[in-house]
């Protein structure tokens, strides 16, 4: 890794939806390493952005009747907001739809076809829309797409093909001498193992939709999204401009992405890719692994379900009444710390509770609630030269501060955070130990100094390490150590034990992270969500009348459902697979339980009210409302008394 400048990347994200908890995912562990080459004083540029031009998007943007730029430019702005509110600090915002790419595509490919590692041939296969990924015939299971398991269109045209195979031994040799160019270790011998099954010419065009990079010189054909997206990288360092070397970011050393985009696009085309314009390749790709749902699913936005983190953090919010930004550093938080970077996780509502009493009210809290309030009481507030005898957590500060830059420099989230904890864990235990009540009851006044001086300045170091996970909940810690007052900047060279000034004047302030009730939590918000999902009161009163134009603006479809389950803890909902006869099927929840038995809803060929606002409910997606009759339990189910095809308008 370089030490002066580092440039990071996330995956460019597809915008036919809105981000949810794997994408926080991938762009939360970006902002962190961002973040502390930043706090180590290195230059550093932070792309993430949107993925504008895959056939689903355009599909999307049809499904919804909207003009696909206006709805790009819709969703893109989606995405930066959630950025914005996940704090992530990014220095760059890609979006495939810039002049800027655009132009740094077709002059890519020119470039490789003049030089002949692109052609022209012909395609016959299957592409699967929602993968935006081709398959050849021995490729698909059971007919149906191998990565997804969803039904794949056959294609036959004239395309252009990128010689991926010419590169197919000089990548497999860059692998094995660089075994730090894909992370983690198992992943490496996967795309070793995918190299050496055979690496075909990649297909880089497909015939012209009207949304998308045209070829050049080829009119009929628009440049694959892949390939389109894969540029991304270079775009944003300046391709375009021919500025590559003068920006002085190239390469990326380091792009972190999920497992699902590693072997076949960017640790095979993509590097292929590089080679063939003859650019360095980038320093590390680390794919991690998927967060699942509570029952092994991958959370997925084709899939319909979505765990929307900004929901999380609100709900989060509302149950322990801290503010939202600091339940946004919770999740943050959550994330990084449960599951060890390059695995599996699944994410459930009840084990960001779990976390948030037992890391931050316990471990985090006491420390800050210990330290603030003593220093309050013996010392009006003002933290006391050290004297001697301070320096009793010299030790454990520096063992912390090399671990975790250690874990840092390695991508291991997890460890850096142990390493954190470890300190809070010494920090705790020198309390009990030194008993610093009791020094202050014999008066001895030298020693509660020292105590109290190593106490502030080990928060100090925990909150500068802390920084770059939690950084809104960091600048409140310093705030409160009246460093900020003070002026002083968090800088890493400032991670040693004795570096707080003297004399700072600190604030205890109401305590930071309140101990959440999880039971009563729990309960509450499915009462909340159970009331959201109710069937809506039958008014008594006469109701208004409304115009024919009123009721149009009900969009009532048809719909097949397709899977019906429980949703956890909560009595009376069901989460919902409707088939609405759009790209991907709906999710939506709706307090049907207690009425009906699963198997009574499946196929049924059910009303939806298609255009309701989306809402969490528990944390769990819903888009759409299912009309049912009846004040009297059991409610009776509107249906269409024949099968007709999901998606018919109800009139
Ligand atoms: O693939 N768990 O975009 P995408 C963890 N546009 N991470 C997840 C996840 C999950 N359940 N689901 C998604 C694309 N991710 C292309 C990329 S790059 C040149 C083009 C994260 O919107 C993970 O990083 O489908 C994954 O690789 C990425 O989102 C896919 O996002």
């Amino acid at each position: 890794m370089s030490s002066e400048k580092f440039y990071i990347t996330t995956p460019i994200y597809y915008v036919n939806d809105n981000p949810h908890i794997g994408h926080v995912y991938t762009t939360t562990a970006a902002d962190v390493l961002a973040r502390f080459h930043r706090l180590r004083g290195e230059r550093v540029f932070f792309l993430t952005g949107t993925d504008e031009h895959a056939t689903k998007i355009l599909r999307a943007a049809e499904a919804q009747n909207r003009e696909p730029r206006e709805f790009v430019d819709a969703m893109a702005a989606n995405w930066r907001k959630t950025w914005e509110r996940m704090h992530i600090s990014y220095d760059h915002f890609i979006r495939t739809s810039d002049p800027e790419h655009v132009a740094a595509v077709q002059t890519l490919v020119a470039r490789l076809q003049e030089q002949g590692d692109i052609y022209l041939d012909e395609y016959e296969g299957w592409y699967c829309v929602p993968c935006e990924t081709f398959f050849r015939e021995g490729e698909l299971g059971e007919g149906t797409c191998p990565d997804c398991g969803r039904p794949v269109e056959q294609v036959r045209q004239p395309a252009y093909f990128f010689r991926t195979s010419a590169y197919a031994d000089r990548l497999h040799s860059y692998i094995e001498e660089h075994p730090d160019f894909i992370q983690p270790e198992a992943r490496r011998r996967e795309v070793l193992a995918f190299i050496e099954s055979g690496l075909r010419d990649a297909c880089v065009s497909r015939k012209h939709p009207g949304w998308g990079i045209t070829m050049p010189g080829a009119a009929e054909h628009s440049v694959y999204v892949w390939l389109d997206a894969l540029t991304n990288y270079l775009t944003a360092a300046g391709y375009a401009e021919g500025a590559l070397v003068r920006r002085g970011w190239w390469p990326p050393d380091v792009q972190l992405m999920g497992k699902d985009i590693l072997a076949r696009f960017h640790a095979t085309i993509w590097p292929a890719l590089l080679m063939a314009l003859n650019l360095p390749l980038p320093e590390r790709l680390f794919a991690h692994g998927w967060w699942l749902t509570d029952d092994g699913d991958k959370i997925s936005k084709s899939r319909g379900n979505v765990v929307d983190p900004w929901g999380a953090a609100r709900d989060l919010a509302e149950v322990s009444g801290v503010p939202t930004r600091v339940a946004v550093d919770a999740v943050r938080y959550f994330l990084l710390r449960e599951v060890t970077f390059g695995l599996d996780g699944s994410f459930s509502f009840g084990g960001l509770l779990g976390r948030f009493n037992a890391d931050l009210a316990n471990d985090l809290g006491n420390l800050l609630n210990r330290t603030l309030p003593l220093i309050e009481r013996y010392r009006e507030g003002q933290v006391p030269m050290p004297g001697p005898g301070a320096g009793g957590l010299e030790e454990a500060i520096s063992a912390s501060r090399e671990k975790w830059a250690q874990c840092l420099e390695t991508i291991d989230y997890r460890g850096a955070l142990e390493a954190i904890w470890e300190l809070l864990a010494a920090g705790n235990k020198f309390v009990h130990e030194r008993e610093p009540w009791a020094l202050h009851k014999a008066q001895k006044e030298v020693e509660l100094d020292a105590v109290l001086y190593d106490l502030a300045d080990c928060l100090r170091v925990v909150t500068l390490l802390l920084s770059p996970f939690m950084p809104v909940v960091a600048e409140e810690i310093w705030e409160r150590l009246g460093l900020t007052a003070a002026g002083v900047r968090p800088v890493w060279k400032d991670a040693e034990a004795g570096k707080l000034p003297t004399g700072l004047q600190v604030t205890a302030g109401q305590p930071l992270f309140p101990r959440v009730e999880i039971d009563r939590a729990l309960q509450r918000l499915t009462a909340e969500a159970e009331k959201a999902a109710a069937p809506p009161e039958p008014q008594e009163a006469e109701m208004e009348t409304i115009s024919y134009e009123e009721f149009r603006r009900l969009d009532l479809r048809a719909g097949r459902v397709l899977e019906v389950e429980k949703v956890a803890k909560a009595d009376k909902l069901y989460r919902l697979i409707v088939d609405l006869g759009e790209e991907a099927p709906r999710q939506v929840v709706a307090g049907l339980a207690q009425d009906f038995a699963p198997e009574e809803l499946l196929n049924r060929c059910v009303v939806v009210v298609a255009n309701l606002e989306p809402a969490t409910i528990r944390g769990v997606r819903s888009h759409g409302m299912i009309l049912a009759v009846g004040e009297e339990k059991p409610v009776a189910l509107v249906v269409a008394d024949r099968d007709c095809p999901p998606g018919s308008v109800v009139r």
